[in-house]
């Protein structure tokens, strides 16, 4: 709840690995009155000193059930977080980890079918009973080819084994839940930015989404 008690309106910034998600967020931080929640990455990579990321990009038939059982618990977390502000930015959400990732490694049976249907009915089981709030979507829009490159840049240890066609499949499935909208729940509404445009022009098309985003802070 915000100071005056009434919910933050929240946003989801969603969008492929390497897409700008964390540079989108910290464009925000220059105001006041928003609560920044990146993703926990830096808990996924050390878990009482266990590497949860590399162990899921390793040997992911034997860790990734373990992986997306804890990425599920920390994003609930930030679900759950009070913001003591009028608007809240979130990276990502339980709805990408269930309708990109998971989806993903459903359909290249890295899950086990039964693996899959606990993942899916502890996602059910949280959307029915526990208030998730979800006002506006940011999809920060790529391509895969100028992604992987970015990717391949910025050399995160874990990520140097993500192949082309992995991050190709994430955006196939980033765009139908986003765009062509193939399931049920998308839970806000959507506004979709150029995110292949590089770090001098981004500002710019950053600056589309102020008004809808602050609207609630000014
Ligand atoms: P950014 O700022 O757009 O460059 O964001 P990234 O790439 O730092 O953040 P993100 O969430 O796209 O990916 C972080 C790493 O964690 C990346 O290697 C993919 C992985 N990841 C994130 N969420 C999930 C998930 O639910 N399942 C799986 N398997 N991997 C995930």
């Amino acid at each position: 709840m915000s100071a005056n008690n009434v919910k933050p309106f929240t946003v989801f910034v969603e969008g492929n690995i390497g897409s700008g998600k964390t540079t989108f967020l910290e464009h925000f931080r220059q105001f006041e009155d928003i609560t920044l929640l990146t993703e926990p990455v830096e808990m996924w990579r050390d878990l009482k000193g266990c590497n949860l990321l590399e162990l899921m990009y390793k040997d992911p038939e034997k860790w990734a059930m373990t992986f997306q059982s804890y990425v599920s618990l920390t994003m609930l977390d930030m679900h759950r977080r009070p913001a003591p502000t009028p608007v809240k930015l979130m990276e990502r959400s339980l709805f990408s980890a269930r309708y990109c990732f998971v989806e993903h490694m459903m359909r290249n049976n890295t899950l086990h079918p039964a693996q899959f249907a606990v993942l899916d009915e502890w996602f059910r089981f949280i959307q029915h009973n526990i208030p998730i709030d979800a006002d506006l979507i940011v999809y920060l829009k790529t391509s895969p080819s100028i992604v992987y490159q970015r990717i391949k840049k910025r050399a995160r240890s874990e990520e140097q084994c993500v192949p082309l066609s992995y991050i190709e499949e994430l955006h196939r499935l980033h765009e139908d839940w986003l765009i062509n909208r193939i399931h049920a729940e998308c839970p806000a509404p959507v506004l979709v930015l150029d995110a292949d445009l590089d770090l001098s022009q981004i500002t710019d098309e950053y600056k589309r989404s102020e008004h809808q985003i602050l609207r609630k802070a000014v």
